[in-house]
């Protein structure tokens, strides 16, 4: 089925924040810091509120007015809204501005002085815990270093006994850089305090409308029902936008002071310099295992840059999320894990880029650890992988830092890979490829690059997870109208995932009402039930398993009204889809439509049973799915310029059960992209002093059709046994897998350098550099 949403968006008829313009509508504009670390003396705003268009100026002092000048962080902690005492990173917001247009609000940041005394900055976050490090969080009561936390997984004492006895140890230093997920639209929002009726309306880029309203309600002191929270259409998320930006406070602030809306719309280099990071992990791994190949155990210190205020969105009791399923898809005796956040001066974030959580992390350290091994060992990395993998009678599988995997048949999904891939001829072709090197005759290398992944996505279980206390569960409410049409109600917020129409699917199979007419409402707090939002690919593990229990209930409240038109006991009708009928005469049967218009007649119902047709469900998911897939990446590497070309990528991966394939395929290719993107092109690169290197794409680039190739897909399902319809998550899987697989394959085709390991992204220049740093083996 082809996606409702499209026929809006390919028309230019899709509905974004920017494109909202209220009657008598403000325009306003952020002052950041132009310093990473630096004490603010003073700040004089007369030459700006001069300007003959502005209406406000608003500093930090303003704020602390209104007790606003601090708001909390998704993760226990708080962020400025607008600088009162230092600047604690390069972008950080000052001052906002309020004026007519845009162009003025832009041009009156210039006429603001700010006197800052620079302070030195911590901009590595190896250094971050020094004696000597300059504290950034001295807003903190008795803080007195950059430490934030300290998060353990897994049996160390166990681990420690396997590593002692095991005969092969490979350890590994890798960074993950830090990356930007860069959606097409940036970040932006229109606040819109009605003075009469006291009611705070807010059009804004969220992935979690219900969320952000929660905390402007506990914000500001104003009662949920005066806030209305409306996301429209969003240009991408990609968990840039479930954070709450100093921006978005701004523009309520903004409205409040001058009695009309005021909208707020950053640029592309506000985006990449200020909002919502991901990763920047400095990892140590370490594997043990037989000298034949069994892996024993995984043992991981990891240190977190987590910028300067922690703002990285997770659930409560997972600092570092879903990092503990570092153990990925290996039948391991022990592991363990420990990871330290770290303040620098750097942006806030720490949860985007399809991350499910920090998974993206985990799957690139594990399979980058294989491989590894696999270098160490002298061994085929695919073959190690399949000796090591879990077996399909393993499952439920209760891994080692106490993860429940629901499902999977991970040997059937890596064997697919490989032979759609040829993967015995590619190595043959690799082996001819590599003499010709040896004896000079050629300097194009090339290499083959294997990943599996197991992801842990659909948080969760109300009961061990929590964003800032609001449980992880989602509503969903469906109503079928008298004529047999439909409206669904979601808590989640598609930001171009396609659920109008793929939640409209799960409806129109378990109701027989044709897709089209069911009509998906998300996005708007006053129009839908309380959850928690769409990332860490939680919308069809939660919402999906909600819409999917909703439409049961209709359904089974359908079978009484069919039992009353055809006056018989409930217990005789049978279901096939669109209709009930009697058991043994199928003839004697209503539709879906027909008893839709009865439900609402006057057709006498049984004692207690209601009118209409409608159901409501708070879904709690008594546990994760479990997605996992195999990735093969070909690369070809040229020697002497150190330029990468992957050649082909074959991904198969197993989602269970697919509601959209088309759609499946989409969120496939787009995270490969991403993948391709961070393994070869992207870092949020800083100099010493604290400057951001990437503030624009020229700098910060991103993955064209030029650099991938054309995808080959592949696909098997294992469903998960306690998702009603055996659905798993999708939309991050390519993304946690691929950069493994294209930075495996270029160290692969380094391998006769004695390159056993290079850090993301590998550029040309990183490539040139590790063939440089030993001589070619002959
Ligand atoms: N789907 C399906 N069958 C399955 C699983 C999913 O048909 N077995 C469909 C879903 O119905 C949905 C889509 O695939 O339409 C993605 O579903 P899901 O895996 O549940 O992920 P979410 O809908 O919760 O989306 C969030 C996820 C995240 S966290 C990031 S980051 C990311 C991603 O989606 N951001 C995206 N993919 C994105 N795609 C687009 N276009 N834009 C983004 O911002
Ligand atoms: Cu981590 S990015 Mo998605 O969960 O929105």
């Amino acid at each position: 089925m082809h996606r409702k949403e499209d026929a809006r968006f390919i028309r230019g008829h899709g509905n974004y924040v920017d494109d909202i313009t209220l009657s008598g509508m403000l325009h306003g504009a952020v002052l950041r810091s132009p310093f990473a670390h630096a004490k603010i003396t003073s700040i004089d705003t007369t030459s700006a509120e001069a300007h003959p268009k502005v209406r406000a100026v608003i500093t930090g002092e303003t704020l602390a007015g209104l007790g606003l000048a601090w708001m909390p962080t998704l993760s226990h902690d708080v962020q400025a809204v607008l600088a009162t005492d230092k600047v604690r990173f390069q972008g950080q917001e000052v001052a906002f501005v309020i004026a007519e247009d845009r162009y003025s609000a832009r041009d009156a940041l210039e006429l603001i002085d700010v006197d800052y005394e620079p302070l030195p900055p911590v901009v590595d976050a190896r250094k971050a815990l020094d004696a000597d490090a300059p504290v950034i969080r001295d807003d903190l009561e008795g803080r007195t270093d950059n430490h934030i936390f300290d998060w353990e997984s897994g049996d160390r004492e166990r681990t420690d006994e396997v590593f002692a006895a095991a005969d092969v140890v490979a350890e590994q230093d890798m960074l993950y850089p830090r990356v930007h997920p860069a959606p097409m639209e940036t970040c932006g929002a229109i606040a819109d305090m009605d003075p009469i009726t006291g009611k705070l309306t807010v059009w804004t880029t969220t992935q979690a409308p219900h969320a952000h309203r929660t905390i402007y309600a506990l914000v500001a002191g104003l009662p949920e029902h005066k806030i209305r929270v409306v996301s429209p259409d969003i240009g991408g998320g990609f968990g840039n936008k479930v954070g709450i930006y100093p921006g978005y406070v701004c523009a309520v602030v903004g409205s409040i002071v001058t009695g009309k809306p005021v909208k707020w719309v950053e640029d592309r280099s506000e985006n990449l310099m200020s909002t919502s990071f991901a990763r920047d992990y400095h990892m140590h791994g370490e594997i043990a295992s037989t000298s034949d190949g069994k892996i024993l155990g995984i043992r991981v210190r990891v240190l977190a840059d987590h910028g300067a205020f922690n703002g990285t969105a997770q659930p409560t009791k997972f600092p570092a999320g879903f990092f503990g399923v570092f153990t990925g898809s290996y039948d391991i005796e022990a592991a363990h894990c420990s990871v330290t956040g770290v303040y620098t001066n750097k942006a806030p974030g720490g949860v985007a880029y399809a991350c499910s959580f920090r998974i993206t992390e985990a799957v690139y350290l594990v399979e980058r650890m294989v491989d590894v091994l696999a270098y160490d060992l002298g061994m085929d990395p695919a073959e190690l992988r399949m000796r090591n993998l879990l077996r399909p009678e393993q499952f439920p599988y209760h891994s080692k830092t106490g993860w429940e995997y629901d499902s999977g048949d991970y040997p059937r999904t890596l064997r697919l890979a490989l032979e759609k891939a040829g993967y015995d001829e590619l190595r043959s072709e690799q082996a001819q490829r590599r003499e010709l090197n040896a004896s000079g005759r050629s300097k194009d290398l090339m290499g083959i690059g294997v990943a599996f992944f197991t992801e842990a996505v659909g948080a969760g279980p109300r009961k061990h997870m929590d964003i800032l206390g609001l449980g992880m569960a989602d509503g969903a409410e469906l109503r079928v109208h008298p004529t047999g049409k439909a409206v669904l109600r979601l808590s989640c917020q598609s930001q171009g995932q396609g659920h109008e129409t793929t939640f409209a699917q799960i409806v129109a199979e378990e109701l027989g009402i044709s897709p089209d007419d069911i009509d998906v409402v998300h996005g708007d707090t006053d129009q839908t039930p309380f959850g928690l939002g769409t990332y860490g690919s939680r919308s069809t593990p939660v919402s999906g398993a909600a819409t999917a229990v909703v439409a049961r209930r209709v359904r089974e409240r359908a079978r009484i009204v069919a039992s009353a038109m055809l006056e018989v006991n409930p217990v005789d009708l049978e279901w096939e889809k669109g209709r009930w009928f009697v058991k043994g005469d199928p003839e004697a049967g209503k539709s879906i439509q027909d008893i839709a218009m009865a439900a609402h007649s006057s057709l006498e119902l049984p004692e207690g049973v209601e009118g209409h047709l409608d159901a409501a469900c708070v879904y709690n998911p008594p546990n994760l799915t479990y997605p996992f897939g195999a990735y093969l990446c070909v690369v070809d590497v040229d020697a002497e310029t150190g330029q990468v070309k992957v050649r082909r990528f074959v991904a198969v991966d197993d989602c269970g059960v697919r509601i959209n394939p088309m759609i499946v395929e989409g969120q496939v290719h787009g995270g490969l992209a991403d993948g391709v993107g961070m393994a070869l092109m992207q870092v949020m690169a800083f100099d010493e002093d604290g400057n951001h290197l990437g503030g624009s794409f020229m700098d910060y680039l991103l993955p064209t059709s030029m650099e991938c190739p054309s995808w080959e897909l592949g696909e098997t399902c294992t469903p998960s046994p306690h998702h009603p319809i055996g659905a798993k998550g999708i939309g991050e899987s390519a993304t946690v897998g691929s950069p493994a697989a294209v930075v495996n394959a270029v160290l692969d085709a380094l391998k006769p350098y004695g390159v056993r390991h290079a850090d993301m992204p590998l550029t040309p220049a990183a490539v040139w550099c590790a063939v440089q740093g030993s001589p070619l083996r002959t």
